[in-house]
């Protein structure tokens, strides 16, 4: 079994397996040479040629026992029929859903025709790839993809989405409901082009105050989850409750993951009882990546340490800044490939 779907299904190792969120990106200069030649950003995900290409960069560089397929969470609500759009250096903009009649504009009949490109993606990774590295699909959660819908695109504090939650609760539940049906077909999808794993992005289900954090993350969740199981059994799942704190606690029981992703706040006493129960995932920070290389290494080695007991797979705690220095990455991954002291 290749050493990431090992640790995913609970085998520990003295050399875990590696990846890291957002490995393929701006801070690669070979990257802004393709992103160049696609034109728009979602010109790139929808061009398999280019978007396999991009996905192997960082392999080639730094040897990471995965890739991650290059996407974004965003391709669901574009394919559900939303207008959106990515601006130079503005971030995502969104057509916006603020009541139950926009909710009409969506529709799930044309979203896995609308993906098909992605899934020609998956196949050409998959045949790019040494047969020790495994590539991971990925849907964003349907409340982080939800915040973009409703927010129309990125936001500091998530007020919109939250108020609309709490006063328009229908409407919200039926925006759920839609996201776990496209989201699971294009979750499976994927696994059926080549996706040995699968990773749910809930990148900004932090936010959400207790009543609110069962109906728009652990439900929804776990309805993906029942879902691609039933499609395809063998597949790993890897949930990243970004930011959720205490919820980190019981969030693989109640959805059923197989591995828990941990944010850069959750302390290796946390991360070791959440490992009791499976493979976790995490959890450096990725401000190291900017700076003093033997910080960096040392905070690794340190994680490594504290979860060599069990199943576990060394990533970040989020993803790779834009202005991370290449070589660190170079430095960090050599480091990573050597057994853990
Ligand atoms: O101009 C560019 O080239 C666009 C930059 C970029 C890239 C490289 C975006 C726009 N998306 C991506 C790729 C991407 N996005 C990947 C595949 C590459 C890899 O991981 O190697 C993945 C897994 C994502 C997932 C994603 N997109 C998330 C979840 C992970 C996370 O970082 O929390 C989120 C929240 C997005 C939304 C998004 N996509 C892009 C931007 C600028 C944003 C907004 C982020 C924000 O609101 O702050």
């Amino acid at each position: 079994m290749k050493p990431l779907i090992a640790a995913l299904k609970g085998r520990a190792s003295d050399r875990p397996p590696f990846w890291f969120m957002r490995q393929a990106g701006r801070y690669l200069p070979e990257y802004r040479a393709v992103r160049e030649k696609a034109g728009g950003f979602l010109d790139l995900c929808y061009s398999p040629d280019f978007a396999v290409e991009v996905t192997l960069q960082p392999l080639r560089r730094y040897g990471m026992d995965a890739a991650i397929l290059f996407s974004d969470i965003l391709v669901i609500p574009d394919a559900m029929g939303m207008q959106v759009s990515f601006q130079a250096g503005e971030g995502p903009k969104l057509e916006r859903i603020a009541r139950a009649e926009d909710l009409d504009k969506l529709s799930l009949d044309r979203v896995l025709e609308h993906l098909a490109p992605v899934m020609e993606t998956v196949k050409g990774v998959r045949a790019g790839l040494a047969p020790e590295q495994a590539l991971i699909g990925f849907a964003g959660g349907p409340f982080t993809v939800a915040s973009y819908m409703v927010e129309g695109g990125g936001s500091k504090d998530y007020q919109t989405v939250r108020a609309l939650a709490w006063s328009q609760p229908e409407t919200m539940a039926r925006l759920m409901d839609m996201l776990v049906e496209a989201t699971s077909r294009y979750l499976i999808a994927q696994i059926e082009a080549g996706a040995e794993a699968v990773q749910i992005f809930d990148s900004w289900a932090g936010v959400l105050p207790e009543p609110l954090f069962d109906p728009l993350v652990v439900t929804p969740t776990r309805r993906i989850v029942s879902a691609v199981r039933k499609a395809a059994p063998e597949i790993p799942i890897i949930g990243f409750p970004r930011g959720t704190g205490w919820h980190y606690r019981d969030y693989r029981s109640a959805t059923g993951v197989d591995c828990v992703a941990l944010d850069t706040a959750v302390p290796m006493e946390q991360a070791r009882s959440i490992q009791a129960g499976g493979c976790v995932q995490g959890n450096l920070d990725p401000a190291l990546l900017l700076g003093d290389v033997n910080a960096m290494l040392s905070e690794a080695d340190r994680i490594r340490s504290a979860l060599k007991d069990g199943p576990f797979v060394f990533n970040l705690g989020h993803g790779i800044g834009q202005f991370t220095p290449p070589e660190n990455v170079a430095a960090l991954s050599e480091r990573l490939r050597e057994p853990a002291a």
